[in-house]
């Protein structure tokens, strides 16, 4: 009997996630295998960052039904297409007004944005310092590269003064944001650094965002070995990574405004801010509450039955 079109996809799928060796890869349960092979290139580290944020989400214990990832454009905007989470591609700069959008309109779900340093601080910075500003409660995890890398390697706003992009061929000359910095002054709750070597940290660090209560923030630092690596001469994903190594210093609790990061100087990583505000939803119901009283029915608080 022929196959029915639904039943061809399903082996197709089935067929991409049994290896080789006819074991199934460990994360099939979490990737959506009929998009396997990824676009990512060999030794990006990408893919390192999204184990950990699966393993973490596993630490976490949220219902898997409960986790809504967004991405923007760009190679890490490509997350929420592989992860088997409901997840939305979104427009270049647009997670996180989406994120909020979703949020506000669920407040039970857990809502994190996943996507680039571009995608989230450059087109999309305004809408993420006013969300930081509100402590709205979603979790962003920062993919930064120091390049937009899909585009070819131009220039971002994180892109380290003196470091080569194909759009400042002799080195840039403008100051990167610090985004640790950038995150907390505006108020987030939480704020953390990590670079894809540190993949126990990084873990924990997530499940940590994804149990926080308001804005958290994670800048994940993650090889680009195509672009930004080739075009400075930086060596290979191995080198980075050994870089990542013998550079980073664990500063937990440092000042905000001394962990900017200079072209090849050491990276300090750790958890920078961890504070109780109350979120965007929580300041709504309190502030209402007692301009109206009785008469005001509090929003967010959950009903399962709406859900
Ligand atoms: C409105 C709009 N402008 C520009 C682009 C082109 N574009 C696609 S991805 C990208 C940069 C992405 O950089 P980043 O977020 O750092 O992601 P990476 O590829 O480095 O992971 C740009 C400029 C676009 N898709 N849409
Ligand atoms: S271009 Fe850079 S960021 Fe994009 S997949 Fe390749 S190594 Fe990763
Ligand atoms: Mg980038």
């Amino acid at each position: 009997m022929k196959a029915e079109p639904s039943e061809k996809i399903q082996t197709k799928a089935k067929a991409q996630v049994v290896l080789e060796n006819n074991q199934l890869h460990p994360l099939s349960e979490w990737l959506r295998m009929e998009r396997i092979p990824h676009i990512w290139c060999s030794t990006c580290g990408i893919g390192t960052a999204v184990t950990c944020f699966i393993e973490a989400i596993k630490k976490s214990q949220i219902p898997r039904e409960d986790i809504v990832v967004v991405s923007g454009i760009g190679c890490s905007g490509r997350i929420a297409g592989y992860i088997k989470l409901d997840s939305f591609h979104t427009t270049h700069g647009r997670a996180v007004p989406f994120a909020v959008g979703l949020k506000l309109a669920k407040p039970k779900l857990k809502v994190v944005v996943f996507s680039g340093d571009g995608d989230l601080i450059s087109i999309g910075g305004n809408h993420f310092i006013h969300t930081a500003r509100r402590n709205l409660d979603i979790t962003v995890l920062c993919i930064n590269n120091f390049i937009y890398a899909m585009t070819g390697g131009q220039l971002a706003p994180t892109t380290p003064l003196t470091a080569v992009a194909t759009t400042a061929p002799y080195g840039s000359y403008e100051n990167p944001f610090n985004l640790p910095l950038l995150a907390a002054s505006c108020g987030a709750n939480y704020v953390a650094r990590w670079t894809v070597l540190h993949v126990r940290q990084l873990t924990n660090a997530i499940n940590e965002a994804l149990n926080k209560k308001g804005f958290s923030f994670i800048e994940i630092i993650c090889p680009c070995t195509t672009h930004y690596a080739r075009k400075n001469k930086l060596g290979t994903g191995l080198d980075l990574m050994k870089f990542y190594h013998d550079n980073s210093e664990i500063a937990h609790g440092a000042d905000v405004r001394d962990v900017d990061i200079q072209f090849q100087s050491k990276i300090k990583v750790g958890k920078f801010i961890d504070i109780e505000k109350p979120s965007y939803l929580d300041q709504y119901n309190q502030y209402l509450q007692q301009k109206l009283g009785k008469n005001f029915k509090p929003y967010g608080v959950t009903n399962e039955k709406e859900h």
